[in-house]
Parts: C-alpha cells; sequence; structure tokens
C-alpha cells in the first residue's frame, strides 16, 4: 500500500478525527502488513480506536479507491515483457490477498501475467521475514537463489536478500538510495531495470539510446530557476513552474527526457531535459530544466514555453565532479539530437501544442 492513493484515504480518515495527515510517516508504513500500518498511525496521532479497527475503516474507503490506483511509470511494459518471453512471476506483498487481488483486477493483463500471489495473510509472519518470498518460488516450482525480487520497500528487501534472492529495490520515495544499501541494485524506476543483469531476456524497445513514450505535454511561462545553468555549466535551461504539473510529474519519473519545445514568439527547437532534483546539487524542489538545442542571442523569461516530451534517455545521476556532469549532459544533447531526427520523433515538431500561444492548457 505504498501508493499516492493510500495518503489521501489516511488523509480523509484522519480529518475525522480532527487530525491532519502531513505525509511525515509514510517512510514509516512503507512496505508494512496492514496491522503494523495502522499500529504505527493509531500510536502516531493518538487516535482513540483498535487497530482492527482501523484497519476495516481505512481498508474499505481504500477498496473504493483501488480502480484509481495507476500502475507505476514502467510497469505495464515490464509485466508485458516478461510475460511475452514466458518467465514466470509472482506477486508476493505484505498485504493481503484479497487486496492484492482486487488491486490487480483494475490492471489490464495483470491477473494474467502473476501465476502465483502470495499475501501476509497466507504466511506465518511478513516481510521483513523471508516466508512470503519462499512461499511464493515454493508455489513457482522455482529456486530461490534464481529469482529477482522488485522491491518498492526497505523491509521487502530485507526480505528478499533473507530468502536468498537477487534483489533490485525501486524506492518509492526520493532521495532515499541510502536506506536501500541491502538490495543488489537500486534504480530510479521500472524504466531503468535491465533484465539481462540478472539472466532475463533484454528489453527490445530502446532506440539509438532513447526510449519512446507516448507524448506528454507541459508548459507555462518561462521561470527563474536557481541561476546555475549557464552560469555554472555554460548550459542555460529554461525552467518551467512544477505548479500544476503535479500529476503529470507522478506519472514520469524524475530523469533525462527530450522532445520539442515551442516558443511563443520564435519557433520550435529540438529540447533535451532534466526533471528532477539534480542529485549533484541536491537541490530541495524538483525542477523542469529544459535546454533548447538552439543559440539564442537573448534571455527570454516569462515568454510562454510548451513542450511535447516523446522520449526518455537516463535517470539522474550524481558526478564526481562539475567536468563529468557536463560531459554527459552534452552527450544527452548528441543523443537527443540525433534520435529527433527519426520519422518517429520527428513527426512532433508538427503539434498543434507547441504553437498555442495562451498559458498552460493542452
Ligand atoms: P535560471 O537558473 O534562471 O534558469 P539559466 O542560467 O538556466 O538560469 O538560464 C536560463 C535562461 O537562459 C532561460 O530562462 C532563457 O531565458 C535563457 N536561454 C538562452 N538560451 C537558452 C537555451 N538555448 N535554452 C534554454 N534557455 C536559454
Ligand atoms: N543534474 C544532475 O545533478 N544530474 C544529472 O544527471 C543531470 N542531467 C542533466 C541533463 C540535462 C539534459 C540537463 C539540461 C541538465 C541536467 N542536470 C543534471 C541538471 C543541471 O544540474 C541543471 O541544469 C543545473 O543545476 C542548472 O539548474
Ligand atoms: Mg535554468
Amino acid at each position: 500500500m505504498t501508493d499516492g492513493m493510500f495518503s489521501e484515504v489516511l488523509k480523509t480518515f484522519l480529518v475525522k478525527y480532527g487530525k491532519e495527515w502531513d505525509g511525515r510517516e509514510k517512510h514509516k508504513i512503507v512496505g508494512k502488513t496492514p496491522l503494523e500500518e495502522a499500529a504505527i498511525i493509531v500510536e502516531d496521532y493518538g487516535l482513540p480506536c483498535a487497530k482492527h479497527e482501523f484497519v476495516n475503516e481505512v481498508y474499505s474507503m481504500f477498496s473504493d479507491h483501488l480502480c484509481k490506483v495507476k500502475a507505476l511509470p514502467g510497469a505495464n511494459r515490464l509485466i508485458k515483457h516478461l510475460s511475452c518471453h514466458g518467465v514466470p512471476m509472482a506477486l508476493a506483498s505484505n498485504s493481503h490477498r484479497a487486496t492484492i487481488e482486487s488491486k490487480i483486477s483494475y490492471q489490464h493483463g495483470w491477473k494474467e501475467s502473476f501465476s502465483v500471489i502470495v499475501g501476509s495473510d497466507e504466511v506465518r509472519t511478513g516481510k521483513p521475514s523471508p516466508d512470503i518470498f519462499l512461499e511464493a518460488a515454493k508455489r513457482l516450482n522455482m529456486e530461490p537463489s534464481s529469482s529477482l525480487v522488485i522491491e518498492d520497500s526497505v523491509i521487502g528487501v530485507v526480505a528478499g536478500k533473507a530468502a536468498g534472492m537477487e534483489v533490485v529495490a525501486v524506492p518509492s520515495l526520493p532521495k532515499q538510495t541510502h536506506r536501500y544499501i541491502a538490495a543488489d541494485e537500486v534504480i530510479n524506476s521500472l524504466l531503468d531495470l535491465r533484465p539481462e543483469k540478472w539472466g532475463l531476456p533484454p528489453f527490445q524497445d530502446w532506440i539509438e539510446g532513447t526510449l519512446p513514450s507516448e507524448p506528454w505535454y507541459i508548459g507555462g511561462p518561462v521561470v527563474k530557476g536557481l541561476g546555475r545553468g549557464s552560469k555554472v555549466l555554460g548550459i542555460p535551461t529554461a525552467n518551467l513552474s512544477t505548479e500544476g504539473y503535479s500529476d503529470v510529474l507522478s506519472e514520469h519519473p524524475s530523469g533525462v527526457y527530450f522532445g520539442w519545445a515551442g516558443l511563443s514568439t520564435r519557433g520550435v527547437y529540438k529540447m533535451v531535459m532534466s526533471i528532477g532534483w539534480n542529485p549533484y546539487f541536491d537541490n530541495a524542489e524538483k525542477t523542469i530544466e529544459p535546454w533548447l538545442l538552439h543559440e539564442f542571442d537573448e534571455d527570454f523569461y516569462d515568454e510562454e514555453l510548451h513542450l511535447v516530451i516523446v522520449g526518455y534517455i537516463r535517470p539522474e545521476a550524481n558526478f564526481p565532479s562539475l567536468e563529468t556532469l557536463i560531459a554527459k549532459i552534452h552527450e544527452d544533447r548528441k543523443v537527443a539530437e540525433r534520435a529527433l531526427d527519426l520519422p518517429l520523433y520527428s513527426k512532433y515538431r508538427d503539434d498543434p501544442y507547441l504553437k498555442i500561444t495562451s498559458s498552460k492548457g493542452q
């Protein structure tokens, strides 16, 4: 239950008790069983109800919301890929089996892809005990040592390692990598999983260093950033405000993307950008930083900038020096410049969104 929807339900629930959910407890409940979750929240908020009452109430509210839960970025792609290649898959969660089943019933093709489901109510102890994973391997008829666990919680990583499995962590909260040291690898999103590293068939949808996506759209006036782009890196980025884009941004992991940029009074240009916290600078705020691949004679703050984003290049990374960061960004530029000439991507140059002169909206 580590998705945004659960926070929404909790918020509503706590209001009934005159309390406010501030999300601070989020890292404490990630990966816990429903009862453990309840114990933490009931205690932290001093709620006048018993753990099981909490569970019953919250989960009945929650089940009304399950149909709105969106798959994580890259989840459908991964599931389709593995099931096309006949890789046996299990869903092993600290949630109860009934919750898991109703949750995945809204995701197209998932039920058929997971031949085994194990909930924490089906074993003696939930994660971090290895029971859930060992039971999953047993039902799949697989050796634990030849199983790969993909986990978003620290507790789950510990459970996977205790089961003798290889574990890739995909933290559900940003800036948490350091808490996942037990994992064999920590990746930023499922888009970054390289199945061949784990003896699984590689993805075949990468094209010349880029991963195509359905186009997505963001735009608004160019705002002041932290003043580092041109000054520190020699790479100006026309920052957009993240306000109003929380939905789009939560559907797309932080990382380096590319596409087309339309400036209301000037034209349409190739564009490569980073979205995220810029690990090298460890910014407190998430920023959207498009670099328009064109030489301009002047600044264009406050001008309307519209972006059509057509693909992904890589996750944001930290670098040992400013020089290596700059070199990497120039490499991104080359990848984007070349890819945008492919018909697959070049066709979006004519997207009407790039020519709209009014503010926001698609
Ligand atoms: P800030 O931190 O305020 O974003 P930057 O040093 O990143 O400052 O500079 C970005 C500004 O430079 C943009 O807002 C824009 O007005 C201008 N600019 C000039 N050329 C470009 C370009 N090729 N791509 C993006 N912005 C550019
Ligand atoms: N910053 C990072 O800390 N890590 C990165 O991997 C990274 N990649 C970037 C890729 C591109 C294409 C661009 C335009 C910027 C990238 N930056 C990255 C962001 C850079 O640090 C940022 O533009 C400056 O901090 C200016 O605000
Ligand atoms: Mg900038």
